[in-house]
């Protein structure tokens, strides 16, 4: 199986495992992914969700070997059929997800690799990580939202430079991009991780949904619009145990138990 997962105390782990192409993504990759992904988002037992990849990389993207033995077979098939069964659903799976999706991004994030730890919403980086937009170098252009995505996070000029070059953003860089949340030396990448998926797991996950939700309004409505939202969304949050729980915790000065409900 091209994605090992696994789920424990409320944190399911995607693991991306074709270790021989950098984790690529051939259709089984990318298809097995999507489900994944979409079945962790679903179920009500995973309050966190970490993507990471096995060996020495995140995701080189789409695998460049299949693509050729395709064009080498005299097909030529319309790349955007990929980005639209494909690779779309999955970034909007994760973008959607009513959970945190944390991106534990061990090494190289290439391409569309890149794209999906930067659809991510936590981004924890092993030192020897780094992103490279390298659809240019293929002669693409940059496909699953990457583009919106990096600009929003540091500007059009810088996401338009890594956009025409290609060149890497490594992973100190990256931290002081903002891009990165967290910057891990490799012995303890792994730790750092687990706490992080620990801590989002044991949160009030409904407010975290809604607080992905406005995140995303914010970047395309106007403040009329975010103010309306942000009324919905605090009447729902308003509405939970959690919150409840909260409020009481405060009080009593204890750490809260959050439920996820
Ligand atoms: O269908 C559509 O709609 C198109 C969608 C496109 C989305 C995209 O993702 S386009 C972008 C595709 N990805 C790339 O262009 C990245 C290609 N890879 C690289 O640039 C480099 O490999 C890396 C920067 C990621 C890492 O470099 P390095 O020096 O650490 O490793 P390497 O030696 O280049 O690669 C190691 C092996 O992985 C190597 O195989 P080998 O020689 O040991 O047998 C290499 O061929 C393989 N590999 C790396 N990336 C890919 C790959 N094999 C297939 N596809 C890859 N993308």
């Amino acid at each position: 199986m091209p994605v090992r997962s696994s789920v424990a105390d409320g944190v399911a782990v995607l693991t991306l495992d074709r270790q021989e192409t950098l984790n690529a993504f051939d259709d089984a990759l990318g298809s097995e992914f999507l489900e994944t992904v979409a079945g962790a988002a679903a179920d009500d037992s995973v309050r966190c969700i970490v993507i990471t990849g096995a060996g020495r990389a995140f995701s080189a993207g789409e695998d460049l070997g299949a693509l050729q033995s395709t064009y080498a077979s005299g097909r030529t098939p319309p790349l955007g059929d990929t980005l639209v069964n494909r690779y779309n659903p999955t970034i909007k799976a994760i973008t959607e997800a009513p959970k945190p999706v944390i991106a534990a991004v061990n090494g190289v994030a290439a391409g569309a690799g890149a794209s999906i730890a930067l659809a991510c919403d936590y981004r924890i980086a092993s030192e020897n990580a780094k992103l490279v937009l390298a659809f240019v170098h293929a002669g693409l252009v940059p496909d699953s939202g990457a583009i919106w995505f990096l600009t929003r996070m540091v500007g059009s000029a810088r996401a338009v430079h890594h956009a025409l070059t290609g060149d890497a953003i490594d992973a100190r860089s990256g931290r002081e991009l903002g891009i990165f949340d967290e910057v891990v030396e490799a012995d303890a990448f792994q730790d750092a991780w687990k706490d992080a998926a620990e801590r989002l797991a044991s949160g009030p996950t409904r407010a975290y949904a809604l607080i992905k939700e406005l995140a995303f309004a914010a970047s395309a409505g106007s403040l009329e619009e975010q103010l309306l939202l942000e009324v919905k969304a605090q009447t729902e949050a308003g509405g939970t145990a959690d919150h409840m729980e909260g409020v009481k915790a405060f009080l009593e000065k204890r750490k809260p138990r959050f439920q996820g409900r």
